[in-house]
């Protein structure tokens, strides 16, 4: 295959609810699209969802546009390949980047998926036709709000809620959510808001009294000694997120004991190929695993959903109903879920139409290249 045509929009959608994690809130999101054309006139679609702030990762929207157009487009453009693993290898010699670098790669394995007439989760080796999906809600303004967002989307039948805990914001609601909830699965994402000091540690060994399935990312991204410390002390297991960019991060956490438990993001690792390989070090190694979100549109979510239906992917997923997020999303059908149960999409491709009439309608500017 050879990428003749790029695209890239940058388009932003306004959120259903306003979402506050430990370092902000936002109540709407940009993402950039890619839009990858071959010879044959075939197009594969992906996403870039960097936040727009330098807070969860380094990348910013602004720095992905860079990336993507003066560097990664055009490694790709021209270039002759044949199954998507070769695209990332074309600009393997940017060091970084997770967030733009996946966007590309999204882009080519929904070209190739549809190229070889597969859905893309069968194009991946996925098994399941069904995925179970969880909830993320973020820090609200007092204990009954929580509790309220708990209770609609219990109601709407997700199996797994996902706190977002800070220092101040911790022990208090958890309890109150065990209280109100005996048997919920639940677990908390401090998305790396404490020091590895005294004081935390008192703050996780009370946490590991609610029964949590986990606690995801206590410290701060790579801090992988004070993670080994927690998980050798507590009975929850400690699940890292931001700290495992690489596989070489990962290796590094398996060989510490740094936690038990692997959010594979797409957005965070690179891709597809790149979030596949760890799926698969992970299974080896006996962490289970699960994929993470990043708010993503439909593009970014219907890639989610397929490396989901990979057989080591045996925790819920942020794989939520797109209309948790946005009224109207850019692929039809939405991602909908059903009591908690998103279906793969069996369809050759991404697996549903992208809507170009909305992606023009939302598009604050859009850049096309030639090879
Ligand atoms: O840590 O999982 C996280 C969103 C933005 C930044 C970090 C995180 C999140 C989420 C989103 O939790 C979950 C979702 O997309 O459903
Ligand atoms: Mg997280």
């Amino acid at each position: 295959m050879r990428i003749v045509n790029a695209a890239l929009h940058d388009v932003e959608l306004p959120l259903v609810h306003s979402f506050e994690t430990s370092s902000h809130r936002k109540s709407s999101l940009r993402h950039l699209l890619v839009e990858l054309t071959d010879e044959s006139g075939a197009t594969g679609w992906g996403e870039i969802a960097s936040p727009a702030g330098p807070y969860y990762a380094s990348e910013t929207t602004t720095i992905a546009w860079h990336t993507s157009t003066q560097y990664l487009l055009p490694a790709v453009l021209g270039a002759q390949w044949d199954h998507p693993d070769q695209v990332t290898e074309l600009f393997s010699k940017v060091r970084g980047h997770w967030f733009a670098k996946a966007g590309v790669d999204i882009a080519a394995w929904t070209l190739y998926a549809d190229q070889i007439q597969q859905p893309l989760a069968q194009a991946l080796g996925g098994s399941r036709s069904t995925v179970v999906a969880g909830v993320s809600l973020g820090i609200e303004p007092s204990i009954d709000a929580l509790l309220e967002q708990v209770a609609t989307h219990v109601e709407s039948g997700y199996p797994r809620v996902k706190l977002k805990i800070a220092p101040g914001w911790d022990v208090e609601p958890v309890r109150a959510v065990r209280g109100a909830y005996p048997d919920l699965d639940v677990h908390v994402d401090a998305n790396g808001a404490y020091p590895g000091d005294a004081e935390a540690f008192e703050v996780f060994r009370a946490l590991d009294q609610h029964r949590l399935t986990m606690i995801e990312q206590p410290f701060a991204p790579r801090n992988f000694l004070d993670s080994a410390r927690l998980q050798a002390e507590l009975e929850t297991p400690v699940c890292l997120d931001e700290s495992v960019e690489t596989l070489d991060d990962l290796r590094t956490a398996l060989q510490l004991r740094a936690g038990g438990v692997l959010n594979i993001k797409v957005s965070r690792m690179g891709g597809l190929s790149a979030a596949r390989a760890a799926h698969d070090l992970a299974q080896e190694a006996g962490w289970p695993v699960w994929c993470g979100g990043m708010h993503e549109f439909g593009i970014g979510r219907l890639a989610n959903v397929a490396i989901s239906s990979l057989p080591g992917f045996t925790l819920p997923s942020d794989v939520s109903a797109s209309s948790k997020y946005y009224a109207e999303d850019i692929i039809d059908p939405a991602v909908s879920a059903d009591h908690g149960v998103v279906t793969v999409p069996t369809v050759p491709g991404l697996g549903a139409a992208v809507r170009t009439d909305l992606i023009a309608a939302h598009a604050a500017r859009t850049e096309t290249f030639t090879a």
